[in-house]
């Protein structure tokens, strides 16, 4: 194992120390047939012979839900039973090469009590087109840190420009082949396999998703796959159509979701409206959300975006907030310079939008 990897485990080791949980590793995986599941040791000799941590620490989110699965329009966990998974996005990790790490992570679980980081790989802009070797590995490293912690991962192939996810067909085939490869045997890890298609049809972001949930079901038989919608994840509504073109032409896959994005000061009570109504026929999960306008910067609107999270609660549907990152835009969470540091707990370092989407996940957790 490289020294990098030692020192960021024993990292998280003391930060799940610190957070007075039991030493890992404390659970195990047995498979059967093309399912993995999670088993807690039985013996403290067996504790110690555990080759891997897949589930993470006690009451860890991972270690609680084991695998999840789609059940009828929810995410249900290993028992059956629907859940809500709340998160962080990262912002693209091209740009914010700095803040995922063991200690962002650590605090997102242990302090912000949250179930989930989506790890935003972007394709272009200085993304995975200009080296796949090495944004797969950067993609990898943190789930593997996320998997240590208990975490659930959404690997995002965050295409956005161009918006039609047929131009980044091969890569997305290359990329999913192997991370769903590298990851196969966790049931921690959601794939996403299109941010935000946009300047596209219905018919191709389909004909897109049939071609690569294949790629993934290959490697990882029970892995959940997210399919981005139409007019960048807003169910067709940017480009004036909803989510009934879905409805009657659905992806010819199972255990999938269908993604919404919103962002608060730009979308409200119309498209909630449409959410509501949606929700009871399609599985929704929103894995990017913004506090303000769709640029993603300028000031939050924290009453819509309450509103917006009351009605994702209602529903059960899973919400990750753009973004776990250090910026200038009003999206990061966390004051100018944090991500050069270590202390990522508590409220100090954190912007409105960051105290705003900490408190709600907080108050929220089921998982502790
Ligand atoms: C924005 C970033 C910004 C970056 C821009 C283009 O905040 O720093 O310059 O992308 O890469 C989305 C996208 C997400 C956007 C975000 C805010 O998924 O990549 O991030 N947004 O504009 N969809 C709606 C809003």
């Amino acid at each position: 194992m490289p020294r990098r990897r030692n020192l960021a485990i024993a990292a998280i080791a003391a930060a799940v120390v610190a957070a007075g949980w039991a030493v890992l590793p404390i659970a195990n995986a047995e498979t059967e047939g093309d399912t993995v599941r999670m088993v807690q040791p039985e013996s403290t000799a067996e504790t110690a012979a555990a080759p891997e941590v897949l589930a993470g620490p006690a009451g860890s989110p991972v270690a609680v839900n084991g695998q999840l699965r789609v059940c009828d329009v929810n995410l249900c966990n290993e028992a059956g039973e629907p859940i809500q998974l709340r998160g962080m996005s990262s912002h693209g990790i091209q740009f914010f090469p700095d803040c995922l790490n063991p200690d962002s992570l650590a605090a997102l679980r242990n302090d912000w009590l949250a179930d989930f980081v989506r790890i935003s790989m972007y394709v272009q802009e200085g993304g995975f087109e200009t080296d796949p070797a090495g944004f797969t590995s950067k993609v990898n490293e943190a789930v593997e840190t996320a998997t240590t912690l208990g975490l659930y991962a959404i690997i995002d192939f965050h295409i956005l420009t161009p918006g039609d996810p047929n131009f980044n067909l091969e890569r997305a085939k290359t990329f999913f082949a192997d991370v769903a490869a590298a990851h196969a045997d966790k049931p921690n890890v959601i794939y996403e396999i299109a941010n935000e298609p946009n300047g596209v049809s219905w018919d191709d972001i389909k004909s897109y998703a049939e071609q690569v949930i294949p790629v993934v079901r290959a490697a990882d038989p029970d892995g959940v796959v997210l399919v981005g919608t139409r007019g960048f994840s807003s169910l067709g509504l940017t480009d004036g159509s909803d989510e009934s073109e879905i409805i009657n032409d659905p992806v010819d896959a199972d255990n999938i979701m269908y993604t919404f994005h919103f962002y608060a000061a730009s979308h409200g009570a119309d498209r909630r409206a449409v959410v509501d109504r949606a929700a009871a026929s399609l599985p929704l999960f929103v894995s990017e959300f913004g506090t303000q306008t769709f640029t993603g910067d300028g000031p939050n609107d924290l009453a819509s975006a309450t509103e917006w999270l009351d009605l994702l609660k209602s529903h059960k549907i899973g919400y990750a907030m753009w973004s776990f990152s250090d910026g200038r835009e009003s999206n990061s969470a966390f004051q100018q310079g944090t991500c050069q540091g270590t202390e990522y707990a508590g409220t100090d370092v954190l912007t409105e939008s960051g105290n705003f989407i900490r408190d709600r996940i907080r108050s929220g957790s089921t998982s502790q």
